[in-house]
């Protein structure tokens, strides 16, 4: 356990100790001290306070599906990065708790104005994203007048404001498809997602070359070893993988983390290898008990999404910490290429989570933030800790 996260276990005593007759018997289950000998009881006991702390908090926990199973666990939702966006657009919970990585975070705020949106930590970045910034952007789109540029989710609020269209790996075809055939499409940042939709829709597309290092480690050659033991194995990939330019023609399918969730319960097969994020192969797993999933590379795996655990989940339903906010002047610009993507993206799917209507994305920049109203001992008891 970290030292941040031993902090987080005695605090929640305190916490819990202060709160309802149903936080107090959690307290007592816990002796008092949150220090246990074995790892699966101190996980259900974090996970117990988790629980509790989210429904004093009236939060919400969103987990993208490349985060660690245990947080998958106490999340409400795991999903991609539009599912959970639409869903931080629906929820009616005071607090977004976000686990995944800033961007993901940074565009729920953006969307939810009058939700307070938190992080476990502020680390959690993307290295994909890192690799454009806004004034690149900018000096592009002075290169290629007239140029629509397109950028992918992963990228800062900061640089979506300086493009037209954003999208994600779900929905990248039909935004691409939805601008002016005459027009010259400016891509940022990830080479591969471009390359793949630059062969798909046979558009004119300059690509930024930019990449993800979870993604790049995946080996064609190890692939190629995997295919041979495993021949009835289904090959799912990722537009993302470095290796998709060569791949492109013997993946069996190439889809977006969640385009993969809904593959592997719909397929006849039951083995495949899933060349993405490792984390992705949990919620697999748990879901499809009786398939297999072998992973394109044991090394694909994105330490920013890692930096989350849970014991900073819960510290961050006790201090509040930490916010994401975006400035107005950028959101406002941001927001013009999320709603477009929004608006083309309900039009040519069926939500991620039919059960609930499509989220109205037109007029949120008229309503003013309301203050989020706290129960007085959840908030005196956040102020001590922070
Ligand atoms: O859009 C997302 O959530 C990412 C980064 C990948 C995917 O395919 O879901």
């Amino acid at each position: 356990m970290d030292t941040n996260g031993d902090q987080a276990g005695h605090h929640a005593e305190g916490v819990v100790g202060a709160g309802s007759a149903e936080t107090r018997s959690v307290s007592a289950h816990a002796n008092g001290n949150g220090h246990h000998a074995n790892g699966n009881s101190h996980h259900a006991l974090l996970k117990e306070k988790i629980a509790i702390l989210k429904r004093e908090r009236e939060a919400v926990i969103l987990a993208h599906n490349y985060q660690d199973g245990a947080i998958q666990d106490v999340a409400d939702f795991t999903g991609d990065s539009l599912g959970l966006a639409r869903q931080a657009q629906q929820t009616d919970a005071k607090v977004i708790l976000f686990c995944g990585v800033h961007f993901m975070a940074e565009t729920a705020a953006m969307l939810c104005p009058d939700r307070k949106v938190i992080v476990p930590d502020l680390a959690a970045g993307c290295s994909l994203a890192d690799m454009i910034m806004p004034g690149q952007v900018r000096r592009w789109k002075q290169e290629h007048p007239g140029g629509v540029v397109v950028c992918y989710i992963n990228t800062a609020a900061a640089v979506k404001a300086e493009c037209d269209y954003c999208c994600t790996s779900a929905n990248g075809e039909d935004i691409i498809n939805a601008i002016p055939a005459d027009k010259e499409i400016l891509f940022v940042p990830d080479y591969y997602l471009g390359s793949y939709l630059k062969a798909k829709t046979g558009r004119n597309i300059e690509l930024w070359k930019g990449y993800c290092p979870a993604h790049a480690v995946i080996d064609p050659a190890h692939i190629e070893k995997l295919q041979e033991i495993y021949p009835d194995a289904e090959f799912l990939m990722h537009p993302e993988c470095g290796c998709l330019t060569k791949q492109m023609d013997v993946a069996d399918k190439i889809l977006s983390t969640d385009g993969m969730m809904k593959h592997v319960k719909e397929s006849k097969s039951s083995t495949f290898i899933i060349a993405t994020e490792n984390g992705i192969l949990y919620r697999m797993r748990k879901e499809n008990p009786e398939k297999t999933f072998l992973p394109a590379s044991e090394q694909a795996t994105c330490h920013h999404m890692e930096r989350n655990t849970l014991e900073k989940v819960l510290r961050s339903l006790l201090t509040l910490q930490y916010p994401v906010t975006v400035e107005p002047q950028i959101a406002r610009r941001a927001l013009v290429c999320i709603e477009r993507m929004m608006e083309i993206s309900n039009k040519a799917k069926p939500l991620a989570f039919p059960a609930q209507e499509a989220p109205v994305v037109y007029g949120w920049l008229d309503k003013d933030p309301q203050p989020v109203q706290w129960g007085d001992h959840v908030l005196a008891a956040a102020n001590d800790l922070s």
